[in-house]
C-alpha cells in the first residue's frame, strides 16, 4: 500500500490534472480527514443521537452546518451525504413517490446520472423527462417551459456536470413556479464558484441546492444539501423531510472525519483568498478555450464560461474518438475525460469528445500563460494521431485500440512532450 501511494502521489506531481471535477484537497482538510473522527459513529443529528459519546462530534456537525449555512446564505443544511449522488437520491425521497415525474437535463448533453438518466435509480423508480441544449451549446430554456407545462412534473433539477455556460437559475425558478414543482440545482461542479462570487448563486431561485463538497468546493469527497428560504416557505416541512430522508432514509452513520473536514474545507472557502482562486480558474478556462480554438479545434457551445469545456472530436477522429484523446493525453501525462457531447453520434462508452477544466491545475497556481502553453501541447498531440477511427465494426474495437496505444506509446513526439509535461508540472507542486 505505501508503495501503491508513493506511486500515485507521484503520478499526482508529474502529471496535470485537466478532469474538472477533481481538484488538490489542502493538506489540512486531509489530515482531518484521516482524523480520530474516522473512529466514531453518531447515527441522528447534533443532540438527536442513537450512540453515546457523541458530544464533540454535535460540535463538529454543528460547525460544518454553521459554516454552510453562512458560506451559502440559506436556513438549513444536511452535510451528511456521502457524496453527491446520495445527495440527489436524498432529494427525491424528500420530494416524491416512487413514479413522480421529475426533469432533468439528457446526460449526453451534460446532465448528470442522477437527474433521472435511465440507468440509474432515478430514471429507474421515476418517470424522467429529459431537457436539452440548442445547437448553441446553451439550455433550451423554451423546451424546458414546454415540457415542464405539458408534464407537471414534481420535481425539476437544473444544474450539470458537463455544461461550459452559467446556468440561468431565475429562468428555472420561474418556471418551477409556474408549474408548482419543487426545483433543485446541482452546484456539484460550480460551488466554488458561486462562493467565490463568479457564478450567480441559486438560492434565491430554487427550494433545494445539492453540491459535493471535493470539486471546485476544494473540500474532501463529501456531499451537502441546502434548503433555501424559498424553500421553507414553499414546504416548511422541507428541512426534516431533507434530514429524515438521508437518515434514516438512505444512510446509516455518518462519516464525522468527511464531516470535519467539510467544516475546514468551508473555513478555507470563506478567505478572500478563494474568491482570487475561483477568478482565476475561470480566467484559466477561457484562455485554455481560446487556445484550443485558435488551434482549430471545436468546442462545444464555442467557449467556456466556467470551469470547463467540452471539445468535440469528430472532426478530428470522427465519431467515437474521446477514446483516442483520453488515451492519446495519458501518455504525455495530461489526464481528462472522454465525454459524450450533444447529439453524440456514438454512446456513453465511445463518446465523441472530451471534457477538460481548470479547476485543479489553478490550485497548483498555474495561470493564463500557463494554461496557453498546456493548450499547445494539447493540440499537438492530438494532431499527431488524427488518422485514427473507431472501427464501425464492434467486434474490432477492442484490438484497434490496443494497437492505437501501442503506437501512441513509442511515438517520438510523445516521448518528448511527457517530458516537457513532467519539467513543467514538477514547477507547481501540490498541497
Ligand atoms: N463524476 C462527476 C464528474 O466527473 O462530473 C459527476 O458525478
Amino acid at each position: 500500500m505505501a508503495a501503491l501511494l508513493e506511486q500515485e502521489a507521484r503520478r499526482q506531481q508529474e502529471g496535470l490534472e485537466l478532469i474538472p471535477s477533481e481538484n488538490y484537497a489542502s493538506s489540512a482538510v486531509r489530515s482531518v480527514m484521516s482524523s480520530v473522527l474516522m473512529n466514531k459513529y453518531s447515527e441522528g443529528y447534533p443532540k438527536k443521537r442513537y450512540y453515546g459519546g457523541n458530544e464533540v462530534v454535535d460540535e463538529v456537525e454543528k460547525l460544518a452546518q454553521d459554516r454552510a449555512k453562512e458560506l451559502f446564505g440559506v436556513p438549513h443544511v444536511n452535510v451528511q451525504p456521502y457524496s453527491g449522488s446520495p445527495a440527489n437520491l436524498a432529494v427525491y425521497l424528500a420530494c416524491c413517490r416512487p413514479g413522480d415525474t421529475v426533469m432533468g437535463l439528457d446526460l449526453t448533453h451534460g446532465g448528470h446520472l442522477t437527474h433521472g438518466w435511465k440507468v440509474s435509480a432515478t430514471g429507474i423508480f421515476f418517470h424522467a423527462i429529459s431537457y436539452h441544449v440548442k445547437s448553441d451549446g446553451r439550455i433550451d430554456m423554451n423546451e424546458v417551459r414546454r415540457l415542464a407545462e405539458a408534464y407537471k412534473p414534481k420535481l425539476i433539477w437544473c444544474g450539470a456536470t458537463a455544461y461550459p455556460f452559467q446556468v440561468d437559475f431565475e429562468a428555472f425558478g420561474e418556471i418551477a413556479d409556474a408549474v408548482g414543482a419543487y426545483l433543485a440545482a446541482d452546484i456539484a461542479h460550480i460551488a466554488g464558484l458561486v462562493v467565490g462570487g463568479v457564478h450567480p448563486s441559486p438560492v434565491p431561485h430554487v427550494h433545494i441546492v445539492t453540491t459535493t463538497t471535493h470539486k471546485t468546493l476544494r473540500g474532501p469527497r463529501g456531499g451537502m444539501i441546502l434548503v433555501t428560504e424559498k424553500g421553507i416557505n414553499k414546504d416548511p416541512e422541507l428541512p426534516e423531510k431533507i434530514d429524515r430522508a438521508v437518515f434514516p432514509g438512505l444512510q446509516g452513520g455518518p462519516h464525522d472525519h468527511q464531516t470535519g473536514a467539510i467544516a475546514l474545507a468551508l473555513y478555507e472557502a470563506s478567505l478572500p483568498s478563494f474568491r482570487d482562486y475561483a477568478k482565476q480558474i475561470v480566467r484559466n478556462s477561457k484562455v485554455l478555450a481560446e487556445t484550443l480554438i485558435r488551434r482549430g479545434f471545436s468546442l462545444v457551445g464555442n467557449g467556456s464560461e466556467n470551469h470547463l469545456m467540452l471539445v468535440d472530436l469528430t472532426p478530428v477522429f470522427g465519431s467515437g474518438g474521446g477514446v483516442f484523446a483520453q488515451m492519446v493525453l495519458d501518455a504525455v501525462n495530461i489526464t481528462v475525460n472522454k465525454n459524450t457531447i450533444p447529439g453524440e453520434p456514438m454512446n456513453a462508452f465511445y463518446p465523441s469528445g472530451i471534457r477538460l477544466g481548470t479547476p485543479a491545475a489553478t490550485t497548483r497556481g498555474m495561470k493564463e500563460a500557463d494554461m496557453e502553453r498546456v493548450g499547445q501541447w494539447i493540440a499537438d498531440v492530438l494532431a499527431e494521431f488524427r488518422s485514427f477511427r473507431l472501427p464501425e465494426e464492434k467486434d474490432k474495437r477492442k484490438s484497434y485500440i490496443e494497437e492505437a496505444k501501442t503506437v501512441i506509446g513509442s511515438h517520438p513526439t510523445i516521448t518528448r512532450v511527457r517530458e516537457d509535461v513532467k519539467a513543467f508540472c514538477l514547477k507547481f507542486p501540490i498541497p
